[in-house]
């Protein structure tokens, strides 16, 4: 069966994608869809997506949007216990953290970001991206407990709630802002970057967003 994935490499949801199906080993046809490539309001993508936003995953006779959805179905179909937690009580840590990345965390570094990166300098608002920094520092240090526990979020395995949430790394360490030194966190991003799946779809250069607020 052949698993098809719409969306541009540049987009931290996409790349959440292409880190699973890296790390599960899965073949699949990437379509390049989104920002400069466009496409998102074709009536053919909306019918895939009424969201008509990035990434789109098909697998077979399946068709799924939203990142953590996706990455969350390709860890119980294929992971075979990897990246996916066989027993419910196990699994409930990485579904807390993979949650909380898409109403906590992924809202304040992304808002970051835009303040920060994809606002044009002369456009950028100090106090707004101050605010944005504390948002996101709060996140950090919530990532910063729970990893002086555990290797990873789940636990002692890789998931998918490290897949959500590690997708800011790239990012949050090469964004121009004063950093805290969050050592777990750091040892944490090291732990990922020695895996070829996540410097495939991580470490990718977000060159094409920089005072880009629209395509
Ligand atoms: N909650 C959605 C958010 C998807 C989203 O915001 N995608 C952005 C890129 S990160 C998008 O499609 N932007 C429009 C574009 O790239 O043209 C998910 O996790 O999949």
């Amino acid at each position: 069966m052949t698993i098809t994935l719409w969306g541009r490499l540049s987009s931290a949801n996409v790349q959440k994608v292409v880190w699973a199906l890296e790390e599960l080993e899965l073949p699949y046809e990437h379509v390049p869809l989104g920002g400069s490539f466009g496409g998102n309001s074709e009536p053919e993508y909306l019918a895939m997506n009424p969201n008509g936003l990035v990434p789109t995953l098909r697998d077979g006779k399946l068709t799924l949007w939203e990142s953590h959805a996706i990455v969350r179905y390709l860890s119980a179909e294929y992971g075979s216990g990897l990246l996916f937690p066989m027993e419910a009580r196990d699994r409930a840590a990485v579904d807390q953290w993979t949650d909380w990345t898409a109403t906590t965390f992924q809202p304040a570094w992304i808002g970051l970001f835009w303040l920060k990166v994809r606002t044009p300098e002369a456009q950028q608002d100090a106090a707004a991206i101050d605010n944005a920094l504390v948002a996101s520092l709060r996140c950090f240090r919530m990532l910063e407990a729970r990893l002086a526990e555990a290797p990873y979020l789940g636990g002692s395995e890789l998931s998918y709630a490290d897949i959500a949430a590690g997708a800011a790394l790239f990012r949050w360490s090469t964004m121009e802002i004063e950093r805290p030194a969050l050592p777990h966190v750091e040892a944490w991003h090291a732990r990922l970057n020695e895996r070829a799946a996540f410097r495939k779809a991580i470490n990718v250069s977000y060159e094409e967003l920089v005072g880009r607020l629209a395509f």
